[in-house]
């Protein structure tokens, strides 16, 4: 290997060892119909868990998640945790209470895809969870 590759690849190894050292898993509980916190900012490789579930799920909204990113769709009435490493911004939604605003949104890293999520076509209770993502990436 030359040394200049090298030279770059062992930083990136000790960056990599550090992120899952210091990954950290943050909780999101629901509180009625409301998931809290709304939109919760995260580092690549954290963990977000959802809890407090007996009547709800998760479950990422089509078109509003970063490219190529696995949908999530968990089980009904069940506490749940999902690891992400992808960077960009993933709006979920409670499939059964959507229709009153109920869902949420993870930002993993820097919000990537926030364009995309801009000129998405949402109405409704996603069009609410929408906006407060928005504005909560545009502060970053
Ligand atoms: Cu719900």
């Amino acid at each position: 290997m030359p040394k200049t590759k090298l030279a770059l690849t062992i930083p990136a190894a000790l960056l990599f060892m550090a992120q899952s050292a210091f990954a950290e898993t943050h909780v999101v509980t629901a509180e009625g119909m409301k998931f809290t916190p709304l939109v919760v900012k995260i580092a690549p490789g954290d963990t977000v868990r959802w809890e407090n579930m007996p009547t709800h799920n998760v479950e990422t909204i089509d078109g509003l998640v970063p490219e190529g990113t696995e949908k999530i769709n968990s089980p009904m009435g069940e506490n749940y945790q999902h690891t992400f490493e992808q960077e960009g911004i993933y709006v979920y939604k409670c499939t059964p209470h959507i229709g009153v605003a109920m869902g949420g949104a993870v930002i993993v890293g820097e919000p990537v895809n926030l364009d995309d999520i801009k000129a998405a076509e949402v109405s409704g209770g996603e069009a609410r969870i929408v906006r407060q993502t928005i504005k909560e990436a545009e502060a970053m």
